[in-house]
C-alpha cells in the first residue's frame, strides 16, 4: 500500500513561520496519519517531524547529524558559532562531558540555594517598589545567580549591562531590523567579555575555582589535547549563563499559572514533590523553544517518506509538549499529570529531547528544575503580593513568548 507523505502545496513557507509561530509544524503534522510532513522553507525541501516517534527519529545520531542545521541569524545572537549544538560525534560526545561535568548532585544543590539567596535580596528591593514587573526582575536575578555559579566576577555596575545582553541574545533570534542587530551586538560584546575573563584564568589573574564553568571551559582540551580557542571557550561559558537567564520566561509564565489556580499555591510552597511536578507542568504548558533544526546524515525512508542527504529537518517541540496522543488534555494546566510520568526522553522535551550524554538533550534541563524549583518554593512560601489588572496573555506567533505584561505584581513583602 502506498501512503502519501503529506505536504504544503505553496512553493514556499518561510512567511508562514512568522504567521504560525509555535504552532507552525503542529498544525501541520498533528492532524495527519504520520509523522512527518514536507515543506519548503527559504527555498530548501524541510521535513517536519512531531511525536514521540518523530523526536526519537531527530535524536537519532546515527541518522541526523547538525552541520548547518541553524541558520547564521540564530548562531550569530542566540547560541554563538561552531559551539556544542552545532557539533556532532566523538567531538561532541566529548564536549558534552564537560557541560555535564558541571551538573554534580552539589553544583545543582548550590544552584538551588544561590537562587534562593536572590529571590530573598530582590524580595527586599521589590518592597520598596511599586510595581515589580517579574519576567524584568527576575532576569537581573538570574544573571546575578548564573554568574557566580558559573564563577565569573560581575561588578555592581556592569550587572544591568550584561543582564540585557544576554537577554538581548535570547530574544534577537527571530526579529528583523534594529531588534536583531542589537542582538547580534549584544553576542559581540558578550563574548568578548568572557574571552577576556577565560585569558585571565589562563594567565592566573583570575581565580577561579575548580568545577565552576569558567575554570572548567578555560582548561578544557579537545579530543587531541589541545585548549579550546579562548573565543570558542567564552562561547561555551555563555551557553550556560545565557539559558539561565532565559528561565526568567518560565518564571514568568509560572506567576501567571500560580495565579490562574490558586488553589495549588500552597502545595507548591510544602510539598516537594508537586513543587516538582509544577516546575515540569510549566516547562510542558508554557511555551519556550518552537522547534530545533538538525540534518539528514545519508538517504533513508522512514514512514515511508525518503529523506535526502543533508535535508533539513525541524522536530516539533512545542507541538509534542501538546500532543493529544501523549498527553491527556495538553491544554489544560495540571501538575498531577507527572504523578506516574515515566521520565521519557521523548515526550516531554521542552529544551529538545534524547539523552544527556551521547545524544543533544540540553544539558540546562537539571540547572533549569533547580532554578524553577528554587523560584516557585520562594513566591509561594516567602513572597507576598498582589496581581493588578493587566494582560498576561502571550501570542503563539512571538517567538520566544511571554506574558504580555512580563507578569507584573505590586505590595510586595515578605511572607510571615
Ligand atoms: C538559550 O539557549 O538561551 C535558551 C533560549 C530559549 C528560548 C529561545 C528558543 C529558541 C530556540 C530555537 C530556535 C531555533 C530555530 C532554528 C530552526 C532551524
Amino acid at each position: 500500500m502506498t501512503v502519501n507523505v503529506p505536504k504544503d502545496k505553496t512553493i514556499d513557507n518561510t512567511l508562514a513561520i512568522f504567521k504560525d509561530g509555535y504552532n507552525f509544524i503542529p498544525k501541520r503534522v498533528q492532524n495527519h496519519h504520520l509523522d512527518v510532513y514536507e515543506t519548503r522553507v527559504l527555498g530548501e525541501k524541510v521535513a517536519l517531524l512531531s511525536g514521540i516517534e518523530g523526536a526519537k527519529l531527530f535524536y537519532d545520531t546515527s541518522r541526523m547529524n547538525r552541520k548547518n542545521a541553524l541558520p547564521k541569524r540564530v548562531l550569530k545572537t542566540l547560541f554563538g558559532e561552531d559551539a556544542i549544538q552545532t557539533m556532532d560525534g566523538d567531538a561532541h560526545t566529548h564536549r558534552k562531558l564537560l557541560f555535564m561535568s558541571l551538573m554534580t548532585p552539589e553544583a545543582l544543590q548550590e544552584l538551588y540555594e544561590l537562587t534562593t539567596k536572590n529571590w530573598a535580596r530582590f524580595t527586599k528591593k521589590w518592597s520598596t517598589m511599586k510595581k515589580v514587573t517579574l519576567y524584568d526582575e527576575s532576569r537581573e536575578l538570574l544573571c546575578r545567580t548564573a554568574c557566580e555559579w558559573a564563577g565569573i566576577p560581575l561588578e555592581e555596575k556592569e550587572v544591568k549591562k550584561r543582564t540585557r545582553d544576554l537577554s538581548n541574545m535570547i530574544d534577537g533570534f527571530s526579529a528583523v531590523g534594529p531588534k536583531h542587530i542589537e542582538s547580534r551586538r549584544a553576542r559581540k560584546r558578550s563574548e568578548d567579555w568572557v574571552e577576556d575573563l577565560i585569558l585571565q584564568v589562563r594567565q592566573g589573574q583570575l581565580e577561579a575555582e575548580k568545577g565552576r564553568a569558567i575554570h572548567e571551559m578555560a582548561m578544557h582540551k579537545d579530543l587531541e589535547g589541545h585548549p579550546l580557542d579562548a573565543r570558542m571557550a567564552a562561547i561555551e561559558v555563555l551557553n550556560v549563563i545565557r539559558p539561565l537567564v532565559a528561565i526568567s520566561k518560565f518564571i514568568a509564565f509560572g506567576g501567571v499559572a500560580l495565579h490562574e489556580h490558586p488553589e495549588i499555591q500552597t502545595r507548591v510552597a510544602l510539598d516537594d514533590e508537586y513543587l516538582f511536578r509544577f516546575a515540569q507542568e510549566v516547562r510542558r504548558y508554557f511555551p519556550f523553544v518552537p522547534f530545533l533544526g538538525a540534518r539528514v546524515d545519508h538517504d533513508f525512508t522512514w514512514q515511508q517518506y525518503p529523506f535526502k542527504k543533508d535535508q533539513l529537518v525541524l522536530i516539533d517541540i512545542y507541538g509534542i509538549n501538546h500532543d493529544p496522543k501523549i498527553w491527556e488534555n495538553p491544554d489544560q494546566f495540571n501538575p498531577d499529570r507527572f504523578i506516574d510520568w515515566d521520565g521519557g526522553l521523548f515526550d516531554l522535551v521542552p529544551q529538545g529531547g534524547g539523552g544527556y550524554y551521547k545524544g543533544h538533550r540540553c544539558p540546562g534541563e537539571w540547572p533549569t528544575i533547580e532554578v524553577l524549583q528554587a523560584s516557585f518554593r520562594y513566591m509561594t512560601k516567602h513572597l507576598g503580593y498582589d496581581v493588578p489588572k493587566q494582560d498576561y496573555s502571550y501570542s503563539l506567533k512571538k517567538m520566544p513568548a511571554l506574558p504580555k505584561s512580563g507578569f507584573t505584581i505590586s505590595n510586595v513583602h515578605f511572607k510571615n
